[in-house]
């Protein structure tokens, strides 16, 4: 029989710092977390963990990747942000790297996620009036439902998740929903002519990595190129070699006509997010219409080069590929009731728990902590398993151990 680990008083000392001065917007796990290193994430009172989650992807070079932290502190005692008032001796050559490395004529460096797909809207509006014609103020874009791409009073305007959106209102207009996975709807919702983009994550990880039918994208990206409208991947979550290819369109020959990148960009270390595209998009925005303090200032770009430069030499997306695979086999493999399925690519994936209690998910979480992973239930049944890609073979194997030894914890 195993006993859940009840916070040690130390932890308890910082959950209750949290709890009393932070906004509470969050329900965390209740491990407090103070050092890490590759896959491995330490607790305040020593206790070494499997990091499952990778900061939702963005660690993927794992944590305190040596090279990407050198470039950080190498490059904040030389000069750390410029604005865009100013040139920097970075820019232009980060701008030159991230350009060659995903092939488009140029990018919009930014920070957050959420400020990329904003970014994207406004492009793929802007885009709309001054190269398609459609008529000022009445651009559409289509996006799916069960969409995640950030927090923003514009972005959550067409989320269909309501504790994302409900009560945030009044909302953004401008924005068709359609189901996910569905080449039919998008085919006619393409046919309006006031439609300037399609919107879309190539799997749907806040959904619970929901992975569309073998030639979705390359469809959806088909019906896009034949209606004159832009197809934008959020490849925020699943670039940057998570799914076993370095972006998940890159499994069926899809080039987004935008690309926004982001979490991993910055290495787990700072945030870094950019958006991509060719001249003919990327030119629509002038001077003073578009930008940000801190985007593409120099710290970011040594960082982000840094961070791409390591998911090469380190072969992380060829990584992520082999070991995503022996992974789903090794969990199809467990002898167990309680994982209904396993679902994702490369090393993004979720297992879908079968229990009666409701709160399974979240109990099982808590076995696994206890047993040194960690990882986060969402949408009450799913927990993602996503570990940072410089994870080993062995290392893969002691974390199916660890879930296999787990489940008891349901079978009380
Ligand atoms: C939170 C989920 C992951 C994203 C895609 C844009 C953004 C995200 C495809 C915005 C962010 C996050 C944010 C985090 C939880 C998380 C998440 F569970 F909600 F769905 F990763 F799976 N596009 N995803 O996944 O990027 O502005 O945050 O940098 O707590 O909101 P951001």
């Amino acid at each position: 029989m195993q006993v859940l680990n009840a916070p040690s008083q130390l932890s308890l000392h910082y959950l209750e710092l949290e709890e009393k001065y932070g906004a509470h917007n969050y329900h965390p796990l209740p491990v407090v977390l103070t050092r890490g290193a590759g896959v491995h994430v330490w607790d305040i009172d020593g206790k070494r963990y499997f990091d499952c989650l990778s900061g939702y992807s963005a660690v993927n070079q794992g944590h305190c990747h040596p090279k990407i932290v050198a470039a950080l502190t190498e490059q904040a005692k030389r000069l750390t942000l410029t604005s865009r008032a100013f040139h920097s001796d970075l820019l232009g050559e980060y701008a030159r790297y991230i350009t060659d490395y995903f092939g488009y004529d140029k990018v919009l460096p930014v920070n957050t996620g959420v400020e990329a797909v904003e970014t994207a809207i406004k492009l793929c509006r802007r885009w709309g009036y001054h190269v398609k014609g459609i008529p000022e103020e009445k651009a559409k874009m289509v996006v799916c439902a069960g969409n995640f791409h950030g927090r923003t009073t514009t972005v959550i305007s067409f989320s269909t998740d309501p504790d994302s959106n409900s009560r945030f209102g009044p909302y953004t207009p401008g924005f068709v929903i359609i189901p996910y996975n569905d080449t039919a709807a998008l085919a006619q919702a393409l046919e309006d002519p006031l439609v300037a983009g399609f919107l879309v994550e190539p799997i749907q990880g806040e959904a619970g990595v929901v992975v569309p039918d073998e030639g979705y994208l390359r469809l959806a990206k088909q019906y896009c190129k034949a209606a004159n409208a832009l197809f934008i991947g959020d490849e925020i979550q699943t670039g940057l070699g998570r799914t076993g290819r370095m972006l998940a369109c890159d499994y069926e020959g899809v080039r987004p006509d935008i690309l926004i990148l982001g979490k991993a960009l910055g290495g787990g270390i700072m945030p870094v997010s950019a958006v991509l595209a060719d001249d003919a998009i990327m030119l629509t925005i002038r001077p003073g219409e578009h930008g940000s303090t801190y985007g593409g200032n120099p710290l970011a770009c040594k960082v982000a080069m840094a961070a791409l430069e390591v998911l090469k030499e380190e072969r992380l997306t060829e990584n992520a590929a082999v070991l995503g695979e022996l992974f789903r086999q090794e969990v199809l493999a467990l002898d167990t009731p309680f994982i209904k399925t396993i679902r994702g690519k490369g090393l993004l994936n979720a297992i879908i728990i079968d229990h009666p209690r409701p709160d399974a998910a979240w109990e099982l979480c808590l076995a696994l902590k206890d047993n040194g992973l960690l990882a986060k239930p969402t949408h009450g049944d799913k927990i993602r398993l996503a570990p940072p890609l410089v994870i080993t073979r062995d290392q893969l194997l002691e974390c199916v151990d660890i879930l296999k030894d787990s489940l008891t914890v349901l079978s009380h």
